[in-house]
């Protein structure tokens, strides 16, 4: 160990031994981060465990009634230690009540996490146009099918009338990259768009499109309803809590149908649609004897490019020039998933375990992008070898330790080979022996909603029929998506699996997405072989006929777009009712933390989907706001919110509701097979 090494983990010695430390069996139930979490305090390096041990959440804060926007506060109405009795007379200094503070601070969250997924998606576009019109050799056109599938959605023909040799008229297909640039052009308008409509509100089931427009909250442009919640949540605009929520359900809507749909589509169509394939999962991908390096954020412009400069042979020569024996290129939060799903490159961990892959002392190089990632990996990079590369303008680490390589999107083969270059340059900088946790778990990923189409349906028109039968049948109860965060506030893991297994348990399909995936991946959900170990009888005999995983992991957190997809899907498939809000379905982020999952949480209730989170939501400090979003939602979108903390009642309410769905569709008495008859087929017609 250097002197100048040796004096940071002195330093860092003494500050951690200022703070508790987490105990790490009661922080996890994955044994690598345990492993690692130990390790990570015989080293003295402070992690985000110890500092959840050392560090309250502040109670008012949590109630959602803190209000600070404007210099006459903060504002703090917590709710009184004995409950309101009589009116409630809770007031900020203008006379704001809990409800408008609590509904303003929601509305916030709602607008920043629809910004994420949007800017994500926006960024996506632009590649998309830029490629459309050949002015980068790095990015194409590699799913065509799936782009002539959406161009009719973005109203772009896909033919064109040409005069035939003999004056007729011929329909000719148009040439793909044409077709592209017009997608491209239009789905970027998305954004600015002023008034109308988005395209894609028109994808949803005919009766919620209605419902929608009805309630005059189909968005009119993906960024105009962000900044409409800005406007309306600045001091002294909006002060009707109702009102509040109608403009968060634009917002919401222009994320989950708009960008992060559009983010979705496009990425499908430069990098492929994600089809199953097989992967491998936890901290025991990295290799001692490689160059490791782990991609870790969300956009898979950046490192769609680092999987290609990785695998070149020169790449591969040069880290072996330095004494490795090749290079291991592994994800961490939903960039993992995005490259796992396209190209079965493993992933490293999810949220809670990005400092820990430092602390293995096995990463040369981390290299992020946006979103998720945490601050405190440039310092306990510092006590390790690990340099930490930033690679997007909009997010750089105020650290003297930190590299900054941007990443053109013009030149993104060569700055993705510089950011390589880099990591293998480090490799012979580690101290020491590194030490990687043996624990990893082979799953089996990549279900978009068209690999479930063609999975579940086979080759006869692909169709989610034979979904739509098992449910109605019987052998399926219903549907879970199981989605969203790690949160240091709750047991790593624990909830998300708690809450998983109880609904395999009760015969409930599992979709899921970002770490709530990696928390199944990591625990053998994610194969084939584990429903007849996790799941009630019907499920077990319906995913070991067809050879899939109980839990289907559709991919990033972006691609919860994909579920409802998926989900519109198997109401056009029929026999389920005319709506989302019609399903024996229910939603679910057990361990949320970002401001991405209320965007995400709200667009799902709107779209007529029960949506419990747990840990806990910033509403319980304003009763009548909160009895709006639990219990008025559903009166109007047939989806509300709830919170429910303990996985187990959090899975069983969202059972209750699957039961009381498929009670108002007739399907709670045993019923024989039947063939769709006229009727059932009329109705189909109606609903697609
Ligand atoms: Ni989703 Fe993915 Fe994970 Fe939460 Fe973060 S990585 S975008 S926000 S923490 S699931
Ligand atoms: Fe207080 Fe009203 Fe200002 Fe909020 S807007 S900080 S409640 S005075």
């Amino acid at each position: 160990m250097s002197d100048q090494i040796k004096a940071k983990v002195a330093a860092a010695a003494e500050e951690s031994a200022s703070t508790k430390k987490a105990d790490p069996k009661a922080s996890s139930v994955d044994i690598a981060t345990i492993q690692m979490l130990a390790k990570a305090q015989r080293d003295n390096v402070e992690t985000i465990f110890d500092r959840a041990v050392s560090m309250k959440p502040c109670n008012i804060g949590e109630q959602g009634t803190c209000c600070k926007i404007c210099s006459q506060g903060p504002c703090r109405l917590p709710l009184p230690k004995k409950g309101i009795e009589g009116k409630d007379t809770r007031k900020g200094l203008c006379g704001a009540t809990p409800e408008t503070i609590a509904a303003r601070n929601f509305a916030r969250m709602v607008a920043a996490g629809a910004a994420a997924h949007s800017d994500h998606g926006r960024g996506v576009a632009e590649v998309f146009l830029t490629a459309a019109r050949k002015g980068t050799h790095d990015y194409g056109i590699k799913d065509e099918q799936k782009l002539l599938e959406i161009a009719p959605d973005f109203e772009v023909p896909t033919t064109v009338i040409v005069d035939g040799p003999n004056g007729e008229k011929i329909e000719q297909m148009r040439d793909i990259y044409d077709i592209a640039e017009e997608v491209g052009v239009k789905a970027l308008g998305q954004w600015g768009q002023q008034d109308g409509e988005i395209y894609n509100a028109k994808r949803a089931p005919k009766a919620r499109y209605e419902l929608w427009r009805k309630l005059d909250v189909v968005p009119r442009g993906i960024d105009r309803e962000i900044v409409e919640i800005m406007h309306r949540t600045h001091m002294g605009v909006d002060q009707d809590y109702h009102n509040i929520v109608k403009q968060c359900t634009r917002a919401a809507i222009g994320d989950g149908w708009g960008g992060s749909m559009i983010a979705t589509d496009l990425q499908d169509i430069m990098f492929g649609t994600p089809y199953p394939t097989q992967g491998e999962i936890n901290l025991g991908v990295l290799k001692q004897d490689h160059v490791n390096i782990i991609v870790h954020g969300h956009e898979p412009l950046l490192s769609e490019m680092i999987v290609v400069a990785s695998q070149l042979p020169d790449m591969v020569d040069y880290a072996k020039s330095k004494g490795a024996h090749g290079i291991v290129l592994a994800g961490m939060c939903c960039t993992a998933n995005e490259i796992l799903c396209r190209h079965g490159l493993p992933i490293a961990g999810n949220y809670l375990q990005q400092e820990l892959a430092i602390v293995t002392g096995a990463v040369d190089a981390m290299v992020v992008d946006v979103q998720c990632i945490m601050e405190n990996i440039a310092n306990v990079a510092d006590c390790y070898h690990t340099k930490i590369i930033t690679t997007n303008p909009r997010a750089m680490i105020e650290s003297g330790h930190t590299t900054h390589i941007e990443f053109d999107e013009h030149n993104a083969l060569e700055d993705a080979k510089k950011i390589v270059k880099t990591a293998i340059d480090n490799f012979p900088n580690r101290h020491g022996e590194a030490m990687i946790p043996s624990a990893k778990e082979k799953m089996v990923v990549g279900f978009s909603y068209e690999a479930i189409n063609y999975h579940l349906g086979g080759t006869f028109r692909g169709s989610y029929w034979p979904l739509n039968d098992n449910i109605i049948n019987g052998r399926i109860r219903g549907i879970g998506g199981v989605v969203g965060c790690n949160n240091a506030r709750s047991m790593h893991d624990s909830a998300h699996l708690t809450v998983v297994k109880e609904l395999l348990k009760n015969d409930v399909i599992v979709l899921t997405t970002g770490c709530n995936a990696m928390a199944c991946g990591k625990a053998g959900l994610l194969s084939p072989e584990s429903a007849k170990v996790f799941c009630g009888p019907g499920l077990a005999e319906v995913c070991e006929t067809v050879g899939i995983p109980p839990v289907l992991h559709m991919g990033s957190c972006v691609d919860n777009s994909r579920i409802l997809m998926a989900a519109t899907q198997v109401v056009k498939a029929g026999g389920l009712g005319k709506d989302i809000s019609d399903l024996p379905a229910a939603g679910s982020a057990p361990e949320w933390m970002s401001e991405k999952a209320i965007s995400i949480g709200h667009y799902f209730v709107v779209s007529g989907v029960y949506t419990v989170f747990g840990v806990g939501l910033p509403v319980t400090g304003a009763p009548r706001f909160q009895k709006h979003l639990f219990e008025e939602l559903e009166g109007i979108y047939g989806g509300m919110w709830d919170m429910i903390v303990d996985p187990y009642e959090h899975a069983q309410a969202m059972i209750r509701h699957i039961d009381k769905k498929r009670a108002a569709l007739g399907l709670d008495k045993k019923k024989e097979r039947v063939l769709m008859d006229m009727a059932d087929r009329r109705q189909l017609e109606e609903v697609a």
